[in-house]
């Protein structure tokens, strides 16, 4: 999709593309954290989704964030979905995240799936209707958690071993809800997980997965789910009365 730069609030240089983003979205950090693994300079643009600027619409066809701005020609091109701005990147800018073996890769395709569809779950959990639903997706979300931990590599400390790659880039930011959800429930999300729970320690100290957020986002994705409806959003307004 090719832009007319003149519609855009802010300059789309060469070498420099724009991030258009959401403060919370996990979907933003998989290309925030994969532009960081590549020494990519950027400029994060983040906008609010509950009140969309009219420029987002030409540049955004599902009106979704992340979209991905690069300097093409006189033009400016936009590339939405999480996935394709993280293959598109792998693609031109070293070093490669994705691995070199075409079975391995598609395997850490379909693991990058995996943790999308562990997601669309962590949203049905913060927005389940009532406990027994809670308890039900809590437990969903364990038996995810153990799936995952099977398919780790035994030694670690990445998804795949030693090389960082785009599995960890998109399951960085599932690990950040668990954060939150540990305060408000009384879960041991990877107590059956032990090579998922190294993996997610070692994630948090990442430069490019601490980069990826604001400093306040604990407090911001917190003050988000209380304002969402079900038991786990009340937990959440509780806990910021309290605080
Ligand atoms: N499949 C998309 C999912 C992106 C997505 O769901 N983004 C959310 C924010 S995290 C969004 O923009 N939702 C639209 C809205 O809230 O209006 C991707 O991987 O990029």
């Amino acid at each position: 999709m090719t832009i007319d730069p003149a519609t855009l609030p802010f300059a789309v240089e060469p070498g420099r593309p724009v991030l258009v983003s959401h403060a919370l979205c996990p979907y933003v950090q998989r290309a925030a954290i994969a532009l960081a693994e590549k020494d990519q300079a950027f400029l994060r643009v983040d906008i609010d989704l509950e009140r969309k600027p009219a420029w987002f619409a030409a540049v955004s066809p599902l009106g979704k964030t992340p979209v991905l701005l690069v300097a093409h020609d006189d033009a400016v091109v936009a590339l939405f979905e999480s996935a394709v701005i993280a293959e598109y990147l792998d693609e031109t800018v070293a070093p490669r995240l994705h691995p070199p073996e075409a079975l391995e890769r598609a395997r850490h395709r379909a693991w990058v799936e995996f943790a999308s569809a562990t997601l669309d779950l962590i949203w049905r959990l913060y927005t389940a209707p009532d406990e027994a639903a809670l308890a039900q997706h809590t437990q969903s979300l364990q038996q995810r958690l153990r799936q995952l931990d099977a398919a780790l590599d035994p030694c670690g400390p990445w998804f795949g071993g030693e090389a960082f790659s785009l599995v960890d880039a998109a399951f960085a930011p599932v690990f950040r809800y668990l954060d939150l959800f540990e305060t408000l429930l009384p879960v041991d999300w990877l107590a059956q997980a032990p090579r998922a729970a190294a993996w997610r320690r070692a994630l948090g100290q990442r430069a490019s997965v601490r980069a990826a957020v604001a400093p306040d986002y604990p407090q911001r994705l917190r003050a988000y789910v209380a304002r969402q409806r079900g038991p786990l959003a009340e937990r959440a307004g509780a806990a910021m009365a309290a605080s």
